[in-house]
């Protein structure tokens, strides 16, 4: 697969995209990330990215040229995603469709947005990753990143598992202990240290549903419509 991302701040995405699991991905093949800055896509002597809104009103909104200009050198940007606060809400279900695609771009506008004529023209969907305002789309563009990231196949170790994940079945994951049974002065539940498997998913199914019904009641409720 790989991820175009189109941004006035491409430094921002060097280490998280080098570490851990997106960085792993990359090492091993399975991904290529493509920063283009948009600033080299200007052709003024400030390299301007952004202007005064028409209309009046506070904040800057992002030129259409340089995005226009980046994504015809791309060729074929795939499927272009724009991320900002009016774009659809980022679900697991978003993440996993976006995985099955070959190749992905990423729009990071500023938190006032891209000039609309960029998103008619080349934008497949735009997505928030929530109900809060950031001062960009980079960090967005990060996280869902790495939620795609993680679903290619080969991309988890041994060691960690996207079915056991919350949301992998539409609740939240129970709590989890490691070593040592006990740390100052807190044990860790029997049942999980009783090797009776049959009870240990049972007592997991039990905590999940009661973690899920007292802060994502939400989620049970999509259940219900099914
Ligand atoms: Cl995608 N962009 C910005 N600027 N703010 C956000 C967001 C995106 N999602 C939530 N808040």
């Amino acid at each position: 697969m790989r991820i175009n991302v189109l941004t006035i701040f491409p430094g921002y995405f060097d280490d998280p995209l080098s570490l851990s699991i997106p960085g792993r991905a990359r090492e091993a093949g399975l991904v290529e990330y493509r920063l283009v800055d948009l600033r080299d896509h200007t052709h003024d002597r400030h390299r301007t990215t952004d202007d005064g809104p028409f209309g009046g009103k506070a904040g800057m909104v992002m030129k259409p040229e340089p995005f226009f200009e980046a994504l015809r050198v791309l060729s074929d940007p795939g499927h272009v995603v724009s991320l900002t606060p009016r774009g659809r809400p980022l679900e697991h279900a978003t993440a996993v469709r976006l995985a099955l695609e070959d190749e992905i771009t990423l729009l990071c506008g500023r938190y006032k947005g891209i000039d609309e004529r960029v998103t008619e023209e080349w934008v497949d969907e735009e997505v928030s990753i929530g109900d809060y305002v950031l001062s960009g789309g980079e960090p967005a563009a990060l996280v869902l990143i790495d939620a795609v990231v993680r679903l290619l196949p080969g991309a988890l170790g041994d060691h960690e598992s996207a079915s056991s994940d919350s949301f992998y079945d539409g609740r939240l994951a129970p709590p989890a202990y490691t070593r040592p049974a006990e740390h100052e002065g807190r044990g860790v539940p029997d049942v999980l240290r009783s090797g009776d498997h049959a009870a240990i998913e049972r007592w997991r199914q039990r905590r999940a549903d009661e973690a899920t019904h007292a802060r994502r009641p939400d989620l049970l409720d999509l259940d219900a419509a099914d």
